[in-house]
């Protein structure tokens, strides 16, 4: 059987040229810490629930990956487009150390950087630039997930300061965490706290048993009569905009990142397709295992190539919150089902934690219901379209 060389998938869409050397060279750098550091470890991280977060964070933050895209107090400063790239290099070893990364620089610095106050910026952002000090984002409850809105947790005054109550859950880090970013109710709408972690009160539980995004860290928040002094509040955030500013710089990454969980699942699967003999052929040889790989490779390169010219729209300041949620909605469902294909290719091989398909498929579970679900950004694009809200 005469056969010629491989193409590499990204290749067929010619995506580097897109971009410039200097974010190549971040792409490489981010893609040999990982090799060095992260992916020899990954499946044992999984299978043991567990991720050592404190040294990790060291190490991205020696590279410059904590908060990349914010200019100032120690974060790199870098371009929209270089953010993603490193999230989808982090999340080609796991969706984990992504979002160790996503939850760290945009959502827990990207709050004070946007809405702290000189003070709060300078005590907090250099630290966690440099991975020494670790963030979490509080924003859901219990029973307030989709509907951030209808959020429980109240922060009431006492003289000059604040007392909180209430849940929070599925907080990524939070039992890691050296300072919580907690969204609360008060008379005037919707505020930003920030708790620092052994405030008289606060306690945060690990939410055990997940089979999803087993690297890394999911808790409980309870706040109970946490009392905070004046200067805990964000100044600049106020109504449910605040932390939904946010989440757009988090879903911004994972628009990239998940296509990086869909390459190694791809890459892994063009591999074994090509070595597993089947019925005296390479699997890779028959036409429906082909069809498969060409039916992915189409979307991983759409996928791609919407996630660069989103990113050059952010970095031009135009970017919407509505067209992120087409990014988001379209490449973490595509990366789930390039995921879910990859595993059949690889028959029960797929099921095992020799590979890291059925491990990325896994995580991406979390990711299509964390940051928006699919069916609230989905309501968003209709609600774009049509001009009606669909959401109560
Ligand atoms: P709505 O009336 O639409 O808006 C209320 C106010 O918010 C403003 N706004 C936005 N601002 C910035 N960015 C956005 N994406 C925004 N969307 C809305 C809006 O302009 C308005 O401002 P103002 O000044 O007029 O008051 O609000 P709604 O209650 O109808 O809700 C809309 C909806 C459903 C889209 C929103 O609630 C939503 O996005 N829900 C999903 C919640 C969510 O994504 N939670 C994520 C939690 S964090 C997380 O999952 C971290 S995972 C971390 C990891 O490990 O990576
Ligand atoms: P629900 O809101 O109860 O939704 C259940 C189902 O109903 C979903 O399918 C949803 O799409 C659907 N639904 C909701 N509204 C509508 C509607 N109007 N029409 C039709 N269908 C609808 N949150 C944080 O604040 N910080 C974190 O760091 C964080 N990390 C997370 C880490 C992990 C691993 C996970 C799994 C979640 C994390 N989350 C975090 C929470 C996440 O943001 C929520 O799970 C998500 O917003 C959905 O909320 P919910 O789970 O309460 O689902």
């Amino acid at each position: 059987m005469s056969m010629r060389p491989q193409t590499h998938p990204t290749a067929l869409f010619a995506v580097d040229g897109l971009l410039t050397e200097e974010e190549r060279d971040i792409r490489q750098a981010v893609r040999r810490l990982c090799a060095d550091q992260v992916r020899p470890n990954l499946a044992r991280w999984f299978e043991e629930g567990r991720l050592p977060a404190h040294e990790l964070a060291r190490e991205f933050g020696a590279l410059g990956l904590l908060g990349m895209h914010l200019e100032g107090y120690g974060c790199a400063g870098l371009g929209a487009v270089s953010y993603g790239l490193a999230c989808l290099e982090l999340e080609a070893a796991d969706s984990g150390v992504r979002s160790l990364v996503s939850v760290q620089g945009s959502l827990a610095m990207y709050a004070i950087w946007r809405y702290g106050s000189e003070e709060q910026k300078k005590e907090w952002l250099p630290a966690m630039a440099a991975g020494e000090s670790i963030g979490c984002f509080g924003l859901t409850e219990p029973d307030f997930g989709s509907d951030p809105a209808g959020m429980r947790t109240r922060a009431r005054r006492d003289g000059d300061d604040w007392v909180l109550d209430g849940t929070k859950m599925w907080i990524t880090n939070g039992s890691i965490a050296d300072i919580a970013v907690v969204w609360a109710q008060t008379d005037e709408g919707i505020r930003g706290f920030l708790v620092p972690a052994g405030t008289p009160g606060f306690t945060a539980n690990d939410i055990e048993g997940k089979l999803s995004l087993r690297a890394s860290v999911t808790s409980e928040l309870v706040l109970d009569g946490v009392r905070l002094p004046g200067s805990a509040l964000l100044p600049g955030a106020r109504g449910l905009g605040g932390p939904l500013g946010c989440l757009n710089e988090a879903r911004f990454g994972i628009i990239f990142g998940v296509l990086g969980a869909a390459l190694d699942c791809l890459e892994t699967t063009i591999s074994y397709a090509s070595d597993r003999e089947i019925f005296a052929r390479p699997l890779a040889s028959f036409q429906l295992t082909q069809q498969k790989l060409a039916d992915m490779v189409l979307e991983l390169g759409k996928g791609l190539l919407l996630a660069v010219h989103l990113g050059r729209l952010k970095e031009a300041g135009s970017l919407t919150s509505d067209q992120v949620s087409v990014g988001k909605l379209n490449n973490v469902r595509e990366a789930l089902d390039i995921a879910r294909t990859c595993r059949t290719v690889l028959g029960a091989n797929g099921v095992t934690l020799e590979y890291p398909v059925i491990r990325h498929a896994a995580n991406l579970e979390s990711v299509l219901t964390y940051e928006g679900t699919s069916e609230i950004h989905t309501l968003v694009i209709g609600r774009a379209l049509t001009g009606h809200s669909a959401f109560a």
